[in-house]
């Protein structure tokens, strides 16, 4: 009789670790799929910050996953993401978000992402700068396609390392009905001012100019935008020496630019982008 007590209290026993093992694997997948609250993100650089939006598509992006892979520190140190993390409107809030993690030669040399539909889809999609250690940055743009984020456009490598640009905003430059997206590339030498369309997934460059600045070494945001006073988005960004405010404009294909302050502070580029 004792024996069968011994023999019923270890198969009890058995049977109870078993349960335990399968309810800690049922836990450790329940995470790994991104359900629930146990959602697993590595920390990114400290200044980045998650933005929301409202609409179909992403609605919440961020960066996260700091790595030092690339030395070019334009931004005020070299600690940049090296994954991007995204949740779309359909996503309840407990769900974990989507993530995705660059190439070992890649980073996100960005402050924060943004969030526009570029792509005309009617799905907002994410504005991220991508670099290469090797070919410098490129302006490309992410979306979630199966409920997988992806890369759906970007622009051609600068193509050369420590080259970088600096995304000015999303407007419909080209009254084409899609978001296009405007960017200084290398703001801390040429300054080209350039426009780009990726109405269906296709990058496509409207217009480019010299000349500008949005960003100066060290700091750790952007400067300037878009200002939408009437019909037409105006670029509102430094110029290329930090003298004055320019203000710029695309028409018949071209850029046109016309000086509208003699400084280029803070205050007359917020006052600019007010509209005043
Ligand atoms: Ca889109
Ligand atoms: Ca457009």
């Amino acid at each position: 009789m004792r024996q069968l007590q011994m023999t019923v209290f270890l198969f009890t026993a058995l049977a109870a670790q078993h349960l335990f093992a399968a309810q800690s694997a049922g836990e450790a997948t329940t995470a790994a799929n991104h359900t629930g609250n146990n959602c697993r993100y590595i920390a990114g650089p400290a200044d980045a910050e998650t933005v929301t939006a409202s609409g179909a598509g992403v609605t919440v992006a961020w960066y996260g996953n700091s790595t030092e892979i690339y030395g070019h520190g334009v931004l005020g140190d070299a600690i940049e993401a090296h994954t991007l993390y995204a949740k779309p409107q359909s996503m309840s809030a407990s769900d974990c978000a989507l993530q995705l993690t660059l190439d070992e030669q890649s980073v996100f040399e960005d402050v924060s992402p943004r969030i526009a539909d570029v792509t005309g889809d009617g799905r907002n999609d994410i504005i991220t700068i991508e670099s290469h250690v090797d070919k410098g940055a490129s302006l490309a743009i992410y979306g979630i396609r199966d409920g997988q984020l992806q890369k759906l456009s970007s622009t051609p490598y600068i193509g050369q390392s420590n080259r970088w640009l600096a995304p000015v905003g999303s407007a419909d430059f080209n009254a084409d009905g899609t978001d296009d997206v405007a960017f200084v590339q290398t703001p801390h030498l040429a300054g080209i001012l350039q426009i780009w369309s990726f109405a269906d997934g296709v990058a496509q460059q409207l217009a480019s100019k010299a000349g500008f600045s949005n960003h100066r070494i060290g700091e750790n945001f952007i400067t300037g935008g878009i200002a939408q006073c009437d019909e037409r988005p105006v670029i509102i960004v430094p110029d290329r020496t930090w003298r004055s405010t320019m203000a710029a404009t695309f028409s018949n294909g071209t850029i046109q630019a016309t000086e509208v302050a003699e400084v280029a502070s803070q205050e007359v580029i917020d006052r600019k982008l007010a509209c005043q």
